[in-house]
């Protein structure tokens, strides 16, 4: 089964493998929506994701299975191009520099290192003008390379202002809440692990945190046009996966048929793009979709977990194929992301305390 690793420690000849097979995904591998390549379908699925009504994957319980499955999809593109490959997670609670230092994402042989005096990301593998110019934008936004912040405040959104990044008290604090969702199942829910995880409420904002933090490109719905996002979400996902291992008892929620709960969101809904058998259930059991991660406490013995669904591209080393994409086009003007403010947010105590966390 596919070891997800800490980006921290990954040896030179795995961060380029990585960078490579991402090069070769938004170079020479096709688009299945009729875009450019195969890397802007992931931006573009994103944004459709935030235009749709209800939402997809944002403020609502499939928060969770969504990314689980999209990165999972994106991992499987990477290996289609380098089977050495898998994704790597970033701890933000620990890696928390913007500088070129140890166990930092932010180096040229990797994410690229930032200059001082700008947001422009003008070295490493995804600088300006070289492999990986924007092609998917929000309605006016000018931008054609990647912009980058990490933390400093003149380049963030002044109204959600990251100077830090979301603390290891923060994500303790967070693990510990239950259940992992509740009604209104929206932006706000409490007590809900997945609005806390997501960063809607509670010290720290985690997952809205890291975004306002990054900024530049991380900001608008198009913010898997930073591989970064990939790296920001693999951690998210892993925080899920070990807050399913401290409540095991604990059951995905909303059930089907729950009155009152979005459409998407239900234990048995099927998910966009893939649709049909790919539904909230199918990602439950990360173990199932594929792969662990090196944190785990007891990573999964050889003898495989096989899961009760009957889902082709399901086998004996998990979900190893997905469906191609079907575009579904919002109407214009609907949506979560153009209708209820900024895309990314602090919490309501991030944000009385002045953008900074407020401890557990
Ligand atoms: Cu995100």
């Amino acid at each position: 089964m596919n070891k997800r690793k800490n980006q921290a420690t990954l040896s030179a000849a795995e961060k380029q493998a990585f960078v490579n097979a991402l090069l070769a995904l938004k170079t020479t591998v096709p688009s299945q929506i009729g875009l450019t390549n195969r890397y802007d379908d992931y931006v573009q699925i994103h944004v459709d994701s935030m235009m749709a009504t209800p939402g997809w994957a944002h403020r609502a319980p499939a928060f969770g299975p969504w990314h689980r499955i999209l990165l999972r999809n994106l991992e499987l593109d990477l290996q289609a191009v380098d089977p050495s490959v898998s994704l790597p997670y970033w701890d933000w609670s620990v890696d928390t520099s913007n500088g070129t230092v140890q166990g930092s994402p932010w180096t040229d042989d990797f994410m690229g290192a930032m200059p001082a005096n700008t947001d422009s990301v003008t070295s490493g593998p995804f600088r300006a003008n070289h492999l990986w110019p924007i092609n998917v934008r929000e309605p006016g936004d000018t931008s054609t390379s990647l912009t980058r912040a990490l933390g400093r405040t003149q380049f963030q959104d002044p109204n959600a202002q990251a100077p830090t990044l979301p603390t290891p008290a923060n994500v303790q604090g967070a693990l510990q809440e239950t259940p992992y969702d509740a009604p209104q199942w929206n932006k706000g829910a409490q007590p809900s692990f997945r609005d806390r995880l997501e960063g809607w409420h509670g010290p720290g904002s985690l997952h809205n945190r890291v975004h306002l933090w990054v900024a530049g490109s991380m900001l608008p719905s198009t913010s898997p046009n930073d591989p970064i996002f990939f790296l920001h979400h693999c951690n998210v996902d892993r925080l899920w996966a070990e807050w399913q291992r401290q409540h095991s008892a604990l059951p995905y929620v909303p059930a089907a048929n729950t009155a009152g709960a979005p459409v998407g969101h239900r234990l048995t809904d099927p998910m966009q793009p893939w649709g049909g058998a790919v539904t909230v259930q199918s990602a439950l059991d990360h173990h199932a979709v594929g792969y662990y991660y090196d944190s785990e406490p007891a990573p999964p013995g050889p003898g495989i977990v096989v899961p009760l669904l009957n889902l082709p591209g399901f086998g004996p080393h998990g979900l190893t194929s997905l469906p191609r994409w079907q575009r579904i086009v919002a109407p214009h003007g609907h949506g979560h992301g153009m209708e209820m403010g900024p895309m990314f947010d602090l919490s309501p105590e991030d944000k009385q305390a002045g953008g900074h966390d407020t401890g557990s």
